[in-house]
């Protein structure tokens, strides 16, 4: 039974991964989805029996086991980084450069697809996938082999190359294709969870997920592009991609031997303008000198080989008409006009909206209703209107009319001097309310699920809600008698609002809506002043001695407890019931109640995963120096915080004890 089982056992991971193979890499599958399944099963249940778990087994892609932190560790070759160029000059000048260099009149070139994606050194050791790691700062990066595991176009071992040397690494870009991200982002809007600005972030979050069963999920993909090993001497590039291919890893198909600089530049125009017919994203190409030899002579700068370039494209555009323009009403008061857009596919989604940020753009770039336009994505959720196709604008077009009135409450806008914004500074503006209501009942404020913009509507018009505190003093009662509602729904809602009436200071703060105080700015002020009363008595220089406050931030700190209005309104969430829990309790991690304060630039971590990092075992993130502070994270460039940590007699921590303290716990 036994050595049958163990044959069986052998067999059915030969046959997945070769239909993983043909799946993933091919993209030519040769079996359904049902057997597949039924296969997988079967392996899994022998597996289960005879205690088999090998760790490059098919099953094994996805382990049920959450992985802690990743552990960063050295690459065994520096991972370099690559010299840009954004002109047909710039490559004019890297192939005279290459030439000289090689003292040749003509060299060989492999030309590749840029993937916008994240870069991956993998390591095999026997043919077996060993190790994953991301590029961190190309000396170390994040150990993240569970994770990649999840990619099934990656063979977790490699039997079909005819000899291959004991150990070597390949190189490659992680991707999210458009057609995961689209339906990850759907699934993250029906969840009401932030969205994803693009591909690249998409991939990027996902691979530094601790869940390998959600990475497995988001369906990542690679194109492979180095090979290293010190057993073998490959003669040239192209012939490392066929090693590779061979080997049953990705390579994009789209390389190319140029051998002048006109192939080169031919490559490039071709893939500018098809680049949006490709289900994933580029960003540029890659231009690499073939033949090895000549890479050695040609050698490396500080940072960057010689020998290859990448030359990057402009940002993606499309386009396409504006149906109308909307003028919002935000909860500041702040009226934005925004463009509805002719749906339209750009840098993987689908476009319908881009903001026009506020009157002074749209004078500026003259944009009018029914205009065709070019639209772009940047680094935000939302596109932007870069020009407008003047050929296409209708003879009859008029310039838009911007409101004089506030499109909700009608009442008269005003244009602060000095600000380009219209501002509606009716108080008791409806929109402004409901938009109020939404931030803070948003996820980063008091965080209350099921109570969505269109819920907030329809409450504010049955007079359920007119004001903040009209939140905690919903009854089930009324609520199960509107339509859409039932009597579980009703007291789901209920509970999910009661739930939520107790606070910490930097919520609560945050959840005011006070202008240009964000989430950061809120904990600051929590973390470093301690209690509402004396965030509320604060005076302007107070402030403005907070390290990052300026006279804006200040200033509207002041004005915003100066106003009756908003006393009232604090006064009556207190009445409610709202309690603010002090800060998050000091309990429990490896630096409870801790307050850190980060400065110059960590070798591997950014700000953002310093403080998430610091965040999760128990400590707090300030952005100034002072007694209150407990420890310093100390990188490269340490500037004025540092001295006066030291002054303080604070101590110094660095990025390597950070990350040893909270491994050993
Ligand atoms: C791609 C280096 C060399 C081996 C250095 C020539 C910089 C990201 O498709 N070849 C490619 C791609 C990236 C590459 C090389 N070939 N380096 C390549 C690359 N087809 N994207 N990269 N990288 C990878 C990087 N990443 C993050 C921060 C700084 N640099």
């Amino acid at each position: 039974m036994s050595i049958e089982a163990r044959k069986r056992i052998a067999e059915l991971r030969e046959l997945i991964n070769k239909y993983d193979y043909e799946y993933y890499v091919l993209a030519q599958p040769s079996v359904d989805d049902f057997t597949y399944d039924r296969l997988m099963k079967e392996l899994e249940g022998l597996e289960t029996e005879l205690g088999d778990f090998a760790p490059d087994s098919p099953t094994q892609r996805v382990s049920g086991v959450p992985t802690k932190n990743f552990p960063t560790v050295a690459h065994e070759n520096p991972m370099l980084s690559l010299a840009n160029s954004y002109s047909a000059e710039d490559i004019h000048d890297f192939d005279r450069r290459v030439r000289q260099g090689l003292n040749k009149s003509q060299v060989d070139y492999i030309v590749e697809l840029k993937i916008d994606g994240l870069a991956i050194s993998m390591i095999y050791g026997n043919g077996r996938l060993l190790r994953a790691v991301t590029r961190g700062d190309g000396e170390k990066g994040d150990d993240v082999t569970t994770n990649v595991k999840t990619i099934r176009s990656i063979p977790l071992s490699i039997v079909k190359a005819e000899e291959i040397p004991g150990k070597f690494e390949i190189r490659g870009e992680i991707y999210m294709p458009h057609s995961s991200f689209v339906r990850i982002n759907r699934e993250r809007e029906e969840q009401g969870e932030p969205l994803f600005a693009n591909p690249r972030n998409a991939a990027a979050g996902t691979l530094k997920m601790q869940d390998a069963r959600i990475v497995a999920h988001r369906q990542l993909s690679i194109f492979c592009y180095a090979f290293i090993s010190s057993d073998t001497s490959a003669g040239t590039h192209s012939e490392n991609l066929s090693f590779i291919q061979n080997s049953g890893l990705p390579v994009n198909a789209e390389w190319q031997k140029c051998t002048d600089l006109s192939q080169i530049l031919a490559y490039i125009q071709k893939w500018e303008s098809k680049r949006s017919e490709l289900p994933y994203d580029i960003d540029g190409v890659v231009i690499k000198v073939n033949a090895v030899q000549d890479q050695i002579q040609l050698g490396m700068t500080a940072k960057s080989p010689r020998w290859a370039i990448a030359y990057k494209f402009k940002a993606e555009q499309a386009e396409t008409q504006v149906k109308e323009i909307i003028w919002q009403v935000g909860r500041t008061g702040i009226v934005t006009p925004v463009a509805g857009l002719e749906p339209v596919f750009l840098a993987g989604s689908t476009v319908s909206r881009a903001t026009l940020h506020n009157p002074d753009e749209i004078r500026r770039k003259d944009i009018r209703r029914s205009d065709f336009v070019f639209i772009e994505k940047g680094g935000d959720i939302i596109p932007k209107v870069v020009a407008v196709n003047f050929e296409k604008r209708s003879p009859e077009s008029q310039p838009e009319q911007f409101p004089e009135n506030c499109p909700s409450c009608q009442s008269d806008l005003i244009r602060l001097e000095d600000e380009v914004a219209l501002r509606c500074i009716n108080p008791a503006c409806p929109a402004q309310l409901l938009r109020r209501i939404g931030h803070f009942v948003s996820r980063d404020a008091f965080d209350i699920a099921g109570l969505g913009p269109a819920i907030i509507e329809t409450f504010n018009q049955l007079g359920l809600i007119s004001s903040i505190p009209d939140i905690f003093r919903l009854q089930e009662n009324q609520i199960a008698e509107i339509e859409g509602f039932g009597e579980k729904s009703a007291a789901k809602l209920i509970e999910s609002i009661q739930k939520k009436k107790v606070q910490p200071l930097d919520r609560f703060i945050y959840s005011l809506g006070i202008p240009f105080i964000g989430i950061s700015a809120a904990r600051q002020l929590a973390g470093e002043i301690g209690t509402l009363q004396r965030i509320m008595n604060l005076t302007t220089s107070e402030l403005e001695a907070l390290e990052g406050f300026g006279e804006q931030m200040a200033g509207s700190v002041v004005r915003f407890f100066a106003d009756a209005v908003n006393q009232k309104l604090i006064k009556e969430l207190l009445d409610c019931g709202i309690e603010i829990s002090g800060l998050e309790k000091p309990t429990g991690g490896v630096f409870p109640g801790k307050t850190f304060v980060i400065t110059g630039t960590l070798p591997t971590l950014s700000r953002q995963e310093a403080t998430e990092l610091i965040q999760r075992h128990g400590g707090k993130v300030s952005g100034s120096v002072s007694a209150r502070t407990d420890y310093l994270l100390a990188g490269e460039n340490a500037g004025s915080k540092l001295g006066r940590a030291k002054q303080l007699g604070i101590k110094i921590m660095d990025e390597t004890e950070l990350l040893a303290r909270v491994k050993n716990g």
